[in-house]
């Protein structure tokens, strides 16, 4: 009996040895690792990006564009369903959005996109939109409106521009105020490339308005030979501008989808032909401008937002997923820059802030990345340090 006993004991503790290894195997070979959410601080550095990166607001879904109200530094941040939030300089992101459009059509790349807040606010309380909407006959279309915006509420909408030719792809969206006061709106060529080059269509334009959204004074087909809105033509799908401190406009220009690369770097002049779809890269023909830069065949930036910080064109990748930084001197682009490439995914939006940082948005939620738990992101970036 006390054999049998010895027995069943020592059994009994062989068993729990195995099954205590058994644990012990699964924990640490076949159990992977937790994917971390966002990497630590530490290793987003890498020997030449010692900038430090502070996250500003996380949890939006495709944040497009941005816009500083003048007071204060608080930001207006779209986000491509159709909500506009607002991210508070002191305490990131409200909760609850400013503001729903109702009739934003999310369609593939389309949807709300760009905001601009007027440059006299707030004696002139104006904040301007441009999104995708309904169809018209077979055409998706994008539009332009204006809400007046006092008090922390929007009211008000008028719609200034309608019928900009839309689709899934090729939308364009970003709009902005110039150094002269007049709004510039990029559309996409709506995937129907000849229109680009037709200067009575709103397709694959640069147009110039009004803060009524009526033909601003000098473009170039205000008496005849195109519309009188358009500022510059044969562009596919440009999504980033901005002006250097001599008042140049620059723009960043998707290229072709297939196979890749050829995305586009130009500087945009009154009345100018950028090529599409006749030139690509670094063709050239009489009467069309070639881009200043190019990412070449291979390469694909995807190349959306971008700010001027002195003489550095800063843009975001999506595909890209890298916050690209072009020296430009005069006329030409003298140096491309890589920062982050990789570690944010893919990014949408870049502007400077009234005090000088750099603010991007990821955009791993637009259906093409990977997100992260706190995707999508704000980063702030000081971009003395980069
Ligand atoms: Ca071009």
């Amino acid at each position: 009996m006390k054999t049998v006993v010895s027995l069943f004991i020592g059994a009994a503790i062989i068993t729990v040895i195995l099954l205590g290894f058994a644990k012990f195997r699964q924990d640490t070979v076949f159990e992977k690792p937790a994917r971390p959410t966002s990497p630590p601080l530490s290793a987003q550095k890498t020997p030449e990006q010692t900038a430090p990166v502070t996250t500003v607001a996380t949890g939006l879904e495709v944040p497009w564009a941005i816009a500083f109200l003048p007071e204060g530094g608080d930001m207006l941040v779209t986000e491509r369903s159709g909500s506009v939030r607002l991210v508070r300089k002191s305490g990131g992101l409200d909760p609850n959005p400013l503001l729903t459009i109702e009739d934003v059509e999310e369609i593939g790349e389309g949807g709300l996109m760009g905001v601009a807040i007027h440059p006299d606010f707030p004696q002139k309380p104006y904040v301007y939109f441009y999104y995708t909407t309904g169809q018209r006959g077979s055409q998706t279309t994008n539009q332009l409106v204006r809400y007046t915006f006092e008090d922390g509420a929007f009211s008000d909408k008028i719609v200034l521009i309608e019928a900009i030719p839309g689709a899934p792809n090729h939308d364009g969206g970003r709009i902005k105020f110039g150094p002269d006061s007049f709004l510039y709106i990029t559309t996409g060529d709506s995937q129907e490339p000849s229109l680009a080059q037709n200067r009575n269509s709103f397709a694959g334009k640069i147009l110039r308005v009004t803060d009524e959204g009526k033909p601003a004074p000098g473009n170039p087909f205000i008496s005849g030979g195109g519309n009188p809105l358009v500022y510059s033509y044969g562009h596919r799908n440009p999504q980033g501008i901005s002006w250097n401190s001599s008042g140049n406009l620059w723009a960043t220009e998707h290229g072709r989808s297939a196979p890749t690369g050829l995305d586009e770097i130009n500087l945009i002049e009154s009345g100018q032909n950028y090529g599409w779809p006749t030139i690509q890269g670094d063709e050239t023909r009489s009467g069309m401008v070639t881009p200043k830069r190019n990412s070449g065949p291979t390469t694909t930036w995807a190349p959306s937002g971008a700010a001027f910080v002195n003489n550095s064109l800063f843009f975001a990748g999506l595909r890209g997923e890298t916050l690209y930084e072009a020296a430009i001197k005069g006329d030409n682009v003298t140096q491309l820059k890589e920062h982050f490439k990789g570690q944010f995914g893919r990014l949408r939006e870049v502007v400077l802030s009234p005090d000088g940082m750099l603010y991007v948005t990821t955009s791993n939620r637009d259906g093409r990345g990977s997100p992260s738990n706190e995707d999508d992101r704000i980063i702030k970036i000081d971009p003395n340090k980069l």
